[in-house]
C-alpha cells in the first residue's frame, strides 16, 4: 500500500497535518502557466500537446509541493472527442456547437474517442514519470449533466434555461445524451487510469442546479453508473466526488455513488459535514475561492475553521471551487504555512 497522503485519506486514515491540493492549481493565477499559455497555439492546443500539459500540470508542485498533481486538461475534451465544434476564446470561456435535435445526437460517435484522446492519456504516463514520490496524481473528467450544460447551451450558462426545457421536453432524447457522454466518461477514465492516473475526481460543477427528480436521474444515476463501472474494473483507485451545490442532496450523493472522497463547495456548513457525511467518506474542502483572492487574514481565519471542523476525520484540505486567476501567491503561501504547521 502506498503512503501517500492523499491516498492515506481516502483509506480514512485521520492525519494531524492533513494533504492538500488547490482545484484549479495549474492554471491561470500562476505567472508560470500564463508565461507557457502564451507560447501555444490557444488552451486546446496546450491540453494536446503532451510534455507542455505536464509543464503545467508539474508548476504548482514546484512551487508550492502540493500533495496532489491534477493533470492538466478540462472537461470538454469529451463533447470534443465526440465531435462537438469546440474553441476557447480568450477571455470569453469555452463555445461549443450545441446539440438541440436527434441529429445533432446522431452526429456525435465514440468511434474517435481514444484517437482523439490519446494526448491527454500520454500527459498522464509522462506526468506519472516525473512526479515526485509522495504527490498522487489526479485524473479527472465531468461528470455528464455539468458536460451536457456545455452541448446544449453552447458555452458556460447562469440560468441552464436551454438544457432544463430540453430534459423537460424531450426525455428521451436528453437521456440519450446523458447515457452517451457516460459511455465515453468510463472510457476514457479507464484509460487515464491506466496511463497512470491513482485517484479519479468527477466533476458535477453544475449540479445544484437542478430539482429533486432531475437531480436524482441526471446527477446520482450517472455519477452512481460510472463509479461502479470503475470500482469493477479498478477496484483499488479511489474516486472523489464533486456535487457542488447540491446542498442535502450531497447526503444521498454519498450514499448512493460509490466515492471514496467528496468534495465540499464553499457553501456547505462544517459541523453538518463532520456530523453526516465524514464518518462514511474523506471530506475535501472548502475555502471559499473569493476569500482565498482577498483579505488574508479573514482567510487565515477560515482555513484555521476548516482545520479545526474537519481535521478530526480524514480529510483533504482543498478549496470550494477552482482557484480564481486574481489569487494573490502570498495568500496560498501564507494558507499552506498555517496548514502544515
Ligand atoms: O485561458 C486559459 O488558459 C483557459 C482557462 C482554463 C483552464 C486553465 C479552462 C477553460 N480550463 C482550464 C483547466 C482545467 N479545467 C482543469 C485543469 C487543472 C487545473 O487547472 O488545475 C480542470 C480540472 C478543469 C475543469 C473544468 N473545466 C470544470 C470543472 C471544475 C470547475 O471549475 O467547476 C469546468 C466547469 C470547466 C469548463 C471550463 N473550462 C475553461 C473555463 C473557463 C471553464 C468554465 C466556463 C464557465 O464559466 O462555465
Amino acid at each position: 500500500m502506498k503512503n501517500k497522503k492523499i491516498l492515506k485519506a481516502l483509506r480514512k486514515e485521520t492525519q494531524s497535518v492533513p494533504p492538500v491540493w488547490l482545484m484549479r492549481q495549474a492554471g491561470r493565477f500562476l505567472p508560470e502557466y500564463r508565461a507557457t499559455r502564451k507560447a501555444m497555439n490557444g488552451f486546446l492546443d496546450l491540453c494536446y500537446t503532451p510534455p507542455k500539459a505536464m509543464e503545467v500540470t508539474l508548476q504548482p508542485i514546484t512551487r508550492f509541493h502540493m500533495d496532489a498533481a491534477i493533470i492538466f486538461s478540462d472537461i470538454l475534451v469529451i463533447p470534443d472527442a465526440l465531435g462537438s465544434d469546440l474553441s476557447f476564446v480568450q477571455g470569453e470561456g469555452p463555445q461549443l456547437s450545441t446539440v438541440t435535435s436527434k441529429a445533432d445526437l446522431d452526429a456525435l460517435t465514440l468511434d474517435n474517442l481514444h484517437h482523439h484522446l490519446a494526448p491527454v492519456y500520454e500527459a498522464v504516463s509522462l506526468t506519472k514519470a516525473a512526479l515526485p514520490d509522495d504527490v498522487t496524481l489526479i485524473g479527472f473528467a465531468g461528470s455528464p449533466w455539468t458536460v451536457a450544460t456545455y452541448m446544449v447551451e453552447g458555452k458556460g450558462s447562469k440560468l441552464y434555461e436551454n438544457i432544463r426545457r430540453f430534459m423537460y421536453d424531450q426525455p428521451d432524447l436528453f437521456s440519450a445524451l446523458i447515457d452517451l457522454i457516460t459511455e465515453a466518461t468510463i472510457a476514457y477514465l479507464r484509460k487515464k487510469i491506466d496511463a497512470g492516473a491513482e485517484v479519479i475526481q468527477l466533476f458535477d460543477s453544475w449540479a445544484g442546479v437542478l430539482a429533486e427528480v432531475p437531480f436524482i436521474r441526471y446527477v446520482i444515476e450517472p455519477n452512481r453508473k460510472i463509479a461502479e463501472a470503475l470500482k469493477s474494473s479498478h477496484p483499488h483507485i479511489p474516486l472523489i466526488g464533486f456535487p457542488k451545490g447540491a446542498g442535502v442532496g450531497y447526503e444521498r450523493y454519498i450514499k448512493e455513488v460509490p466515492v471514496d472522497g467528496v468534495s465540499l463547495d464553499f457553501t456547505v456548513p462544517l459541523a453538518w459535514a463532520a456530523e453526516r457525511l465524514q464518518p462514511h467518506v474523506c471530506v475535501q474542502g472548502n475555502l471559499d475561492p473569493l476569500l482565498l483572492a482577498s483579505n488574508q487574514s479573514a482567510m487565515l481565519t477560515e482555513t484555521q475553521r476548516i482545520l479545526d471542523m474537519l481535521g478530526n476525520g480524514p480529510f483533504i484540505f482543498n478549496m470550494g471551487h477552482g482557484v480564481i486567476p486574481s489569487t494573490p501567491i502570498e495568500n496560498v503561501e501564507a494558507m499552506l504555512k498555517l496548514i502544515r504547521g
